[in-house]
C-alpha cells in the first residue's frame, strides 16, 4: 500500500507516519519548500520516507506529487492550524485550510477516482455549540476564520463523496495533545512553561482565557482513528474525542503539580492571548467511532499531562 500524507512535518503527520511504516505502507510526504529544513519530528524515519515537494496553494504541484506518489490513500492533514493567526491572515487561512482541500480533491478526481482520502475536520467548527455533547449531527457555528475554513473543507469532502463517488471521509478531531505538539498551543506552552518554572529558565507564563474549556486526548490514539476510518467498507464522517472536557484552569494546574508547583504563583494573564471570539465548551460524542470503528482513546487527561510535562522536563534539563 501506497500512501500520500500532507502535513507530514506537523504533529499528526508525524505520528500518522509512524503509525503507516508500522503497518508495512511505502509513505509519501507532501512538504513545502523552505530556507531551512523543518523535519525535527520526522528526523528518526526521515530516510523511510518520500518527500514530494508541493504546496496547497499550488493546484499544479498537488497533481504532480499525487501522480508520482500514485497512492491508494491520501491523508490531508496539511493546513493553516493555529486559531488566533487565523484572524492575523483569515484570506492565507481560507487558500491553505479551505481550498486547499479542493485542489487536493480535484487532483483525486482527475487523476484516479479510486484513492481513499481522509479531510482533518476539527471541532473547531462545532464554535458556539449548539448541543452538548456534539456528534457527527450537531450543527456548525464556527467561531474563528479556522473555523469557518474548516467547515468549507468538511462540506467539500462531503459533496466529493456524494458527486463523484469517491470514498472520502471527514474526521471530525477534538483537540489532541502530544510532546511533538507546536509550542504556541495551550497544553505545550503550559506543560514547556511549568518545566522552565521549576529548572529556573523562567519566572513565570502569560496566559490567556483559563475559563474555556476543551475535550483533550492523545495525538498517537487519534491517528489511528484516521486509519480505521479509510478501512471501512463505505466511506462516512466521524467525531473523535475522549468525551471529557477540561478547563484550560485545569490543564495548568495539573501540569504545575505535576512538578509540586503552585500555578498560582506564576500564571499572568495577558490581554494579548484573549481571542476576538472565543469556543468556550466543546465535548465530543464518539459513540458512533467507538461502535463502528471500535476505536477508543488509551489516554487520559491525567496521563496526558504528566507525558507531556515529563517529555519537556527531561529534554530541558539537558540544556541546564
Ligand atoms: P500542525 O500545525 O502541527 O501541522 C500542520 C502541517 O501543515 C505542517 O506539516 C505544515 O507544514 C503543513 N502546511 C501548512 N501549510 C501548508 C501548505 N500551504 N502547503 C503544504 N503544507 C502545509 O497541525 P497538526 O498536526 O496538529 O494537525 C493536523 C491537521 O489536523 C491540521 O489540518 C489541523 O488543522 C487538523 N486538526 C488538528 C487538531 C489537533 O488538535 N491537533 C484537531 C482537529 C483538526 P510546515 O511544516 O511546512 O509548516
Ligand atoms: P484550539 O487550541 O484553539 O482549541 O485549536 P489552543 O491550544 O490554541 O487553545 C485552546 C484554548 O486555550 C485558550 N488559551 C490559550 N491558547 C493559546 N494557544 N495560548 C494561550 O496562551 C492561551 N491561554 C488560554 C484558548 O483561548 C482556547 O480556548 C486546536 C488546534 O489544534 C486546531 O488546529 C484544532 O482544529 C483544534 O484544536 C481542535
Amino acid at each position: 500500500m501506497r500512501v500520500l500524507i500532507t502535513g507530514i512535518t506537523g504533529q499528526d503527520g508525524s505520528y500518522l507516519a509512524d503509525f503507516l511504516l508500522g503497518k508495512g505502507y511505502e509513505v509519501y510526504g507532501m512538504v513545502r519548500r523552505s530556507s531551512v529544513e523543518k523535519l525535527d519530528r520526522i528526523e528518526h524515519i526521515r530516510e523511510k520516507i518520500k518527500f514530494v515537494q508541493a504546496d496547497l496553494l499550488d493546484q499544479l504541484s498537488i497533481i504532480s506529487a499525487v501522480k508520482e506518489s500514485n497512492p491508494d490513500e491520501i491523508y490531508n492533514l496539511g493546513a493553516m492550524s493555529f486559531v488566533p493567526t487565523s484572524w492575523k491572515q483569515p484570506v492565507l487561512t481560507g487558500e491553505f485550510t479551505a481550498l486547499g482541500v479542493t485542489r487536493m480533491l480535484e487532483a483525486v478526481r482527475h487523476l484516479n477516482k479510486d484513492i481513499k482520502f481522509y479531510q482533518a475536520s476539527s471541532s473547531e467548527m462545532f464554535g458556539k455549540v449548539r448541543e452538548v455533547p456534539q456528534n457527527e449531527n450537531t450543527p456548525f457555528y464556527p467561531r474563528s476564520p479556522y473555523g469557518v475554513a474548516k467547515a468549507y473543507g468538511h462540506y467539500m469532502t462531503v459533496n466529493y463523496r456524494e458527486s463523484y463517488g469517491i470514498f472520502a471521509c471527514s474526521g471530525i478531531l477534538f483537540n489532541h495533545e502530544s510532546p511533538r505538539r507546536g509550542l504556541e498551543f495551550v497544553t505545550k506552552k503550559v506543560t514547556n512553561g511549568a518545566a522552565k518554572i521549576k529548572l529556573g529558565l523562567a519566572k513565570d507564563l502569560c496566559m490567556g482565557n483559563l475559563d474555556s474549556k476543551r475535550d483533550w486526548g492523545y495525538a498517537e490514539d487519534y491517528v489511528r482513528a484516521m486509519w480505521l476510518m479509510l478501512q471501512q467498507e463505505g466511506p462516512e464522517d466521524y467525531v473523535i474525542s475522549t468525551g471529557h472536557s477540561h478547563s484550560v484552569k485545569q490543564w495548568v494546574e495539573a501540569a504545575f503539580s505535576c512538578l509540586g508547583l503552585d500555578w498560582e504563583k506564576y500564571v499572568k494573564i495577558d490581554e494579548r492571548f484573549i481571542r476576538p471570539a472565543e469556543v468556550d465548551l466543546l465535548v465530543g460524542d464518539s459513540s458512533k467511532a467507538r461502535k463502528k470503528l471500535k476505536w477508543e482513546p488509551g489516554v487520559n487527561f491525567e496521563q496526558l499531562v504528566k507525558i507531556m510535562v515529563e517529555y519537556d522536563y527531561n529534554q530541558l534539563k539537558k540544556t541546564v
